[in-house]
């Protein structure tokens, strides 16, 4: 059974943390709405939902994807960059606990869950004004000793190593090429972003479908050509909190 551990909406969405966005006015109702139409568009392929309660002081909360990658063999809960994140952590450790061994990363060690993509044996490692060197060198022991192969690659122009590039399928991936170097993707089926849509490239593939937000029609059309099947989601108020759709997620086989 695949899980999805989702959170629900910090009241305090507004004081989120921002990167490369000018803070705008949030509509914290309608980001949950969309957040709830998310959530059930999960659960319509598949996947059980368990949504943490509201943290009010953790501001950026419902990007549970930062705090955490799960594979297989173990949980890894990570240190988030921003220093206002790094609390988000422990309740993660709690909702983790009964389905992987724990792992942390330490300081000075600093890595958002948003830097990390995994793909197979292949663990592609964002460096980013979140996730240092010490971070990486942490993911690739913690996980080596599982056949994995960590590999660092420099990001620039956002915030996560996701923002710039995600994978759609086994061999595919969607991409921003003035975000990340395309050259690393030689061989694979490589969709690049409609030019006018940069932050496009974050799409959520789960259960043979792609979850793809509204906001960017070309890129759309793009991989409907390509022939994903792709189920349309409207993340336009969490975007303003600089969130996509793989940050408000932690998804993985959970037993039973
Ligand atoms: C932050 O800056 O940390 C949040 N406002 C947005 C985090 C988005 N997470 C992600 O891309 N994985």
């Amino acid at each position: 059974m695949l899980l999805a551990i989702t959170s629900a909406i910090s009241r305090s969405l507004e004081r989120c943390e921002l990167t490369h966005l000018e803070r705008e006015p949030i509509d914290v109702g309608r980001a949950r709405a969309q957040h709830r139409d998310y959530e059930e568009a999960l659960s319509r392929l598949g996947v059980a939902v368990l949504r943490l309660p509201e943290s009010p002081e953790q501001p950026d909360a419902v990007f549970v994807e930062d705090v955490a990658v799960v594979l297989p063999e173990l949980a890894l809960l990570t240190r988030p960059g921003a220093p206002s994140r790094q609390p988000e952590v422990e309740r993660m450790a709690l909702a983790l606990a009964p389905y992987r061994p724990l792992a942390r990363i330490n300081a000075p060690g600093t890595l958002d869950g948003g830097d990390v993509l995994v793909i197979g044996r292949r663990i592609f490692v964002g460096l980013s004004s979140r996730t240092n060197a010490a971070g990486v060198e942490q993911l690739a022991a913690f996980t080596a000793p599982h056949a994995y192969r960590v590999e660092a690659v420099a990001v620039t122009g956002c915030l996560h190593l996701k923002s710039a590039v995600t994978a759609l399928a086994e061999g595919a991936v969607l991409l921003n090429p003035l975000w990340i170097d395309s050259a690393i993707f030689r061989g694979w089926e490589v969709t690049e972003v409609d030019p006018s849509e940069p932050a496009a490239a974050n799409a959520l593939a789960v259960g043979g479908k792609v979850l793809f937000p509204t906001a960017y029609p070309g890129t759309r059309g793009r991989l409907a050509a390509r022939g994903f099947d792709l189920v349309p989601i409207d993340a336009s108020e969490l975007a303003k909190a600089e969130g996509a759709l793989t940050c408000c997620s932690v998804i993985f086989e959970a037993a039973g």
